[in-house]
């Protein structure tokens, strides 16, 4: 079983790296350091991915979902960024649209992260798995509805901002806040404490972007890449990693 699972985490792994293999060749302009952010989110994103596939068969089983979760977003990232940096190179445009499509998967899978973490240790009330899977559909369909035009943009911030309010109530001092201060559990109770903070202070710099990239325009769309790339990074990878470290020490 062991065995089947390696071959089934390599071929995963191999199909995402072959994924790129077939798209045209594109040349990044040697000095472009969007450019370069975009590759190395990109590589990140990759070594994430194998990393967290790979070590799922070393953690304890409550733990095997949280990772596997983790590997699926850094996954879903790496492809998406690959794609995006490829219309960077091609046309020069790196639209936060492209982004789209990647928020709508991973930053519910990510938000789930709290409910899968805390079911690793002990018994939860799947409530709060829907409640912050809304929360999250909330926080992307208010951006989504305000960055196509479907509403104004002003409407979309607040839709948004309530969807991600209601996240940080949620973890704070909601049920899922409240649970994980009394897991008597410690790596858990750090790893939670550390995501708080991504999602507080790391996740911040979206609806930032979103005011001074979108609303009012006053920061190019080069630097928002920037911003956004080297954000990702600590927001979808270093996530991943907070989970990891508390499941490998539930396993000793
Ligand atoms: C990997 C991508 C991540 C973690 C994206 C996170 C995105 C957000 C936290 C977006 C939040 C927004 C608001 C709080 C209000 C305005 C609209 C959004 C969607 C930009």
């Amino acid at each position: 079983m062991k065995k089947f699972n390696n071959i089934l985490i390599s071929t995963i792994v191999l199909l995402l790296i072959s994924n790129t293999s077939h798209a045209e060749v594109v040349v990044l302009q040697t000095d472009s350091f969007v450019g370069l952010t975009f590759w190395v989110v990109s590589m990140g994103c990759l070594a994430a991915t194998g990393f967290f596939f790979l070590e799922r068969n070393s953690v304890a089983t409550g733990w095997k979902t949280p990772i596997t979760v983790a590997g699926l977003i850094t996954g879903i990232a790496f492809i998406h960024y690959m794609y995006v940096r490829s219309v960077y190179v091609q046309t020069d445009d790196a639209s936060i649209q492209y982004r789209y499509v990647d928020w709508l998967i991973t930053v519910p899978m990510q938000v789930i992260e709290f409910y899968l973490i805390l079911a690793a240790v002990r018994k939860v009330p799947t409530i709060i798995f829907w409640k912050l899977l809304a929360a999250s559909i909330i926080m992307i369909g208010g951006w989504y509805l305000g960055e196509a035009g479907h509403i104004n943009a002003f409407g979309g911030f607040v839709i948004g901002m309530v969807g991600w309010i209601y996240i940080l109530y949620e973890i704070y001092s909601g049920d899922a806040g409240r649970i994980a201060g009394k897991t008597g559990n410690r790596p858990l109770a750090t790893a939670f404490n550390s995501l708080r903070m991504i999602v507080t202070i790391g996740w911040a710099i979206y609806p930032l972007g979103y005011i001074f990239g979108f609303m009012t325009q006053t920061v190019d769309v080069g630097s928002l890449n920037v911003i956004y790339n080297l954000a990702d990074f600590v927001n979808k990878i270093a996530f991943g990693i907070v989970i990891w470290v508390a499941a490998t020490a539930n396993t000793r």
